[in-house]
């Protein structure tokens, strides 16, 4: 007989498919709807009083249930495993990878709305569900398309600002620079000086937020162009989604696949729960009550860290170095060989190894299955291929890493490449773009449920010394 939790999951799920057939049905009169449905900011004030009294009220019913214990060596070894942090949009299991409000990859990529005649989801619309739990309509999803186009302008400074950054200044910290800068715009930080009531800090953080949002694919663009290019930069289309916009500034509009992989790549990169470095670090910033501005400036800083979102231009530059070493001879043999160089340098295997997952990372699948779709026989993608096959093995031979198994920086680069972004030092930049969209929801959520400043407790080595001997001297 079928659990109680298997015959709720299975519900759920029916129930879900059921959304969607009649969102599937549904999405051509909705178009014609578009300015009767409720609007984000509307849905979001909706819902969330509701949320935000369960929260109370299960905190104070339960909050001094003990939910772990902590180990010296966690202290550590960079606080894995703790629980401490309250992230609502996605949660990471080991073994199966993430989901985004209870729903995997495959899942989103079915049940949310795409560009007509797209196949990938729209970004617009996961940030919605982060926000909210819900898919949005198609109607929904194209108005706020349309909020972020019409948001997107660029204050002059900022411009100016990116304008005068020397070329030799790495992208991300353009990006983070110009971000910071935007804290001139923030209707949080002016309502905030002028003393607002605590209960309206959410509407103020949504404003931000969503104006963020809006301008990152300027920036971005801006940066590419002033870095790579000629300086030059088309207009925001106002009747284009965010992903194809993003393309167009980029300079690669024209492409429908290159458009489409934008539109998975920014999906996919959004959120990955909230202990990462970068999501932990726009939640901590935004909890003393930063704008989001300099809030999501700070996870940017952190995404730029070679651990991190960094490697993925990592991935690339080693990939090159392996491809001239290795001179054509791609066999599993002479791979080994080059990772065991690698490692035996005392360096990591970038795209390889995860802090939470203990299997391939469902990010890197879904970015496989698309090379798989317009690329199969593009040969950097045929090594990266290659390396997958050999690379666990030589991992678990090494021993040290707990998951030897790709994550999703191992793929990302190599999409870009075969369309002619080979700017590698730039792709952080559309990591961090994508990650707006997974750490702005739980400001705003943040915000609305009145989270707490943040601030665990430090010791140093002495004090642990001490407390250890005390534990100690009790048993
Ligand atoms: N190659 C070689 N050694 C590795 C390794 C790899 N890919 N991954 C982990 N290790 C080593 C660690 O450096 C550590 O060594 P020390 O004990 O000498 O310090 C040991 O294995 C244990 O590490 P772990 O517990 O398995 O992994 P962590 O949680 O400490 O670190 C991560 C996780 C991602 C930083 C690490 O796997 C790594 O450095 N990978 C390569 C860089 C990378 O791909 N980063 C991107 C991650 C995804 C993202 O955030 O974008």
């Amino acid at each position: 007989m079928a659990s109680l939790a298997s015959k709720v999951s299975l519900r759920s799920s029916l129930l879900r498919q059921n959304a969607t057939k009649s969102f599937l049905n549904n999405s051509a009169k909705a178009y014609s709807t578009i300015a009767k449905e409720k609007t984000l900011k509307e849905r979001f004030a909706e819902i969330y009083p509701e949320k935000a009294e369960a929260i109370k009220k299960f905190k104070k019913e339960k909050g001094k249930t003990v939910i772990g214990e902590v180990l010296l060596e966690q202290a550590y070894g960079g606080m894995r495993g703790i629980p401490g942090i309250v992230w609502e949009g996605s949660v990471l299991d080991p073994i199966e990878g993430i989901r985004f409000r209870g729903r995997t990859i495959p899942d989103i990529q079915n049940e949310l709305p795409k560009a007509p005649g797209g196949d990938e989801p729209l970004p617009e619309a996961l940030f919605w569900l982060l926000l909210t739990g819900e898919v949005p309509t198609q109607a929904q999803t194209t108005a706020l398309s349309a909020e972020l186009a019409a948001r997107s302008d660029l204050p002059q400074h900022v411009i100016d600002l990116i304008d005068r950054c020397p070329a030799n200044l790495h992208p991300m910290a353009q990006f983070s620079l110009a971000i910071t800068a935007l804290e001139t715009e923030s209707e949080f930080a002016k309502a905030y000086a002028k003393g607002v009531n605590k209960k309206d800090y959410w509407s103020y953080t949504f404003d931000d937020s969503i104006n963020l949002l809006a301008k990152l694919p300027l920036i971005a663009g801006k940066i590419y162009r002033n870095v790579f290019k000629d300086g030059k930069i088309p207009s925001i289309n106002k009747d284009l989604d965010y992903g194809a916009n993003l393309s167009n500034l980029l300079g690669y509009g024209e492409n429908k696949e290159f458009v489409e992989l934008m539109r998975l790549y920014l999906t996919i990169h959004s959120d990955h729960e909230g202990g990462n470095v970068s999501a932990h670090a726009t939640h901590l910033v935004g909890s003393a009550l930063s704008s989001p501005f300099l809030s999501l400036a700070a996870g940017l800083n952190g995404l730029a860290g070679p651990l991190h979102g960094r490697a993925n231009q990592e991935v690339l530059e080693w990939l090159f170095g392996m491809k001239e070493t290795l001179n054509g001879d791609y066999s599993k043999p002479a791979i080994e060989k080059y990772l065991w160089d690698t490692l035996n340098a005392g360096r990591v295997v970038p795209g390889y190894g995860h802090a939470v997952l203990r299997k391939t990372d469902p990010r890197y699948t879904a970015q496989r299955e698309f090379a798989l779709k317009h690329m199969p026989d593009y040969e950097l993608f045929k090594l990266v291929s290659n390396i997958y096959e050999v690379a666990p093995e030589v991992l678990t031979k090494h021993g040290k890493t707990k998951n030897p198994w790709p994550n999703v920086d191992s793929h990302s680069g190599v999409l870009l490449q075969y369309y002619g972004l080979t700017e590698a030092s730039f792709y952080t930049v559309l990591f961090g773009v994508s990650r707006a969209f997974g750490v702005l929801p739980q400001l705003i959520l943040d915000r609305a449920y009145g989270s707490s400043i943040e601030r665990p407790k430090s010791f140093s080595t002495e004090k642990y010394i001490e407390l250890v001997q005390k534990i100690e001297s009790k048993k």
